[in-house]
């Protein structure tokens, strides 16, 4: 019996898993989107080698003991052996590597609804429910190379769960059906087998800097994603920052 995973409702687009922000594409090259999308994606690994300082690995060992140190190693190792990698095993080895973190909703861990844990607060605490493990795959394979633009954190609705799910899609190319990286499952199948999930929406880095950089303009914006983007985005600099 898969573990059930409560993610906050949406309403339901015609979309199938297609991509709902659909901003203009000269937009995604902008020096200030990528600077800070880069920001966010090497705060978590450094850009030289991918790796994790001894700080970082100490803080990780005070904080949740030694057990989630070496999760941080293993992980570590992963990304570095991964560069040689071909991207379908890339996904392999991050799919199977973030599905052995233990479920459990955010209601039981964090007493919250909604609570999108940080990569350290999901190996620190060997605890995820179905967003945290998608973001934790999202940030691991682009540090592995991964253009983020063949990724997408996806909004589902789980038919047989009757319930609200997140997982990663990856899109080869634009046009191409994704393969969907699921905490249910170890088999990361494609899109179309999947006639047990319905998409509800779907987003990337870029997309959440860019529709902020639209808010702080006043144009557009879902302000209840942003907000948790924001957060979590705070949240991971200072762990950073702690394991200097
Ligand atoms: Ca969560």
């Amino acid at each position: 019996m898969p573990a059930s995973c409560r993610c906050a409702d949406r309403t339901i687009r015609k979309d199938m898993f297609a991509r709902s922000l659909n901003f203009p594409p000269q937009l995604t090259a902008t020096f200030g989107v990528a600077a800070v999308l880069l920001l966010a994606i090497t705060s978590w690994a450094s850009a030289t080698g991918l790796t994790f300082g001894e700080d970082l690995l100490r803080w990780m060992e005070s904080r949740y003991g030694s057990a989630a140190r070496d999760r941080v190693v293993a992980l570590q190792q992963l990304v570095e052996d991964g560069q040689r990698e071909s991207e379908r095993t890339k996904l392999q080895r991050v799919n199977a590597f973030f599905n052995r973190v233990n479920y459990a909703s955010d209601y039981a861990r964090w007493d919250q609804k909604d609570y999108w844990a940080t990569p350290f607060e999901v190996l620190g605490l060997n605890s995820a429910d179905c967003e945290d493990y998608a973001i934790a795959k999202y940030f691991t394979l682009v540090s592995m190379g991964i253009d983020e633009e063949r990724l997408r954190i996806t909004y589902v609705k789980s038919i047989e769960l009757n319930e609200a799910h997140m997982v990663l899609a990856y899109y080869r190319s634009p046009a191409a059906e994704p393969l969907i990286l699921d905490n249910l499952t170890a088999r990361i199948a494609p899109a179309g087998e999947r006639t047990d999930l319905v998409p509800v929406y779907s987003f990337n880095g870029a997309d959440l800097w860019l529709a902020i950089n639209r808010v702080e303009d006043k144009k557009v914006g879902d302000a209840d994603r942003l907000s948790r983007w924001r957060a979590y985005q705070s949240r991971l600099m200072q762990q950073m920052a702690a394991g200097q």
